[in-house]
């Protein structure tokens, strides 16, 4: 089994309902069990034009699928909640970001792992830390590290 922790962003169409039924369709995912997850955070989007606040969290899950195969799951489950891909960075509906998988480092064609911008946002560093106070990257870096250095931005925890 791999520890994986899993980013969820939404910021359209009740972003808080997004992630209650996200989660609870990460429940359904074959031989993966969702162990915990974080508090809401609302944070200021980053990206293009004018958007809506974000709601943000956490979720740490147990696998023994491959990656790809976790991905391809949390895609289906993107696409049950209508997620587009259109504008990079733009408004969603639902966003399920694999954010760490074991300790591992993978770089496909798909999945970058881990994931190549969560040192700068406080909105994934905040609620990763509240499941794992004392995660290391896989390089080594502790996340209190990344916390200490990630530039803020507003965030507040909503639950
Ligand atoms: N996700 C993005 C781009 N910008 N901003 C916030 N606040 N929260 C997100 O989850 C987010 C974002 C791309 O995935
Ligand atoms: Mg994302
Ligand atoms: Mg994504």
């Amino acid at each position: 089994m791999t520890r994986c922790y899993i980013g969820l962003g939404s910021n359209l169409a009740d972003p808080a309902a997004q992630l209650r039924s996200a989660l609870a369709h990460m429940e359904e995912i074959p031989q993966t069990q969702v162990l915990s997850c974080s508090g809401f955070y609302a944070s200021a989007p980053i990206g293009p034009g004018e958007q809506p606040d974000y709601v943000n969290a956490v979720a740490s899950v147990e696998t023994s699928l491959a990656a790809e195969a976790l991905l391809d799951a949390l895609q289906a489950i993107e696409h049950l909640h209508g997620r587009e891909r259109t504008l990079r960075w733009g408004a969603r509906t639902l966003d399920l970001d694999i954010l760490l998988f074991g300790d591992k480092t993978l770089g496909t064609a798909r999945l970058t792992v881990p994931h190549p911008r969560m040192a700068e946002r406080n909105f994934v560093l905040e609620p990763l830390a509240e499941l794992a106070p004392d995660l290391c990257m896989p390089d080594g870096t502790p996340l209190q590290t990344l916390l200490a250095r990630c530039p803020p931005n507003r965030l507040h925890r909503l639950k």
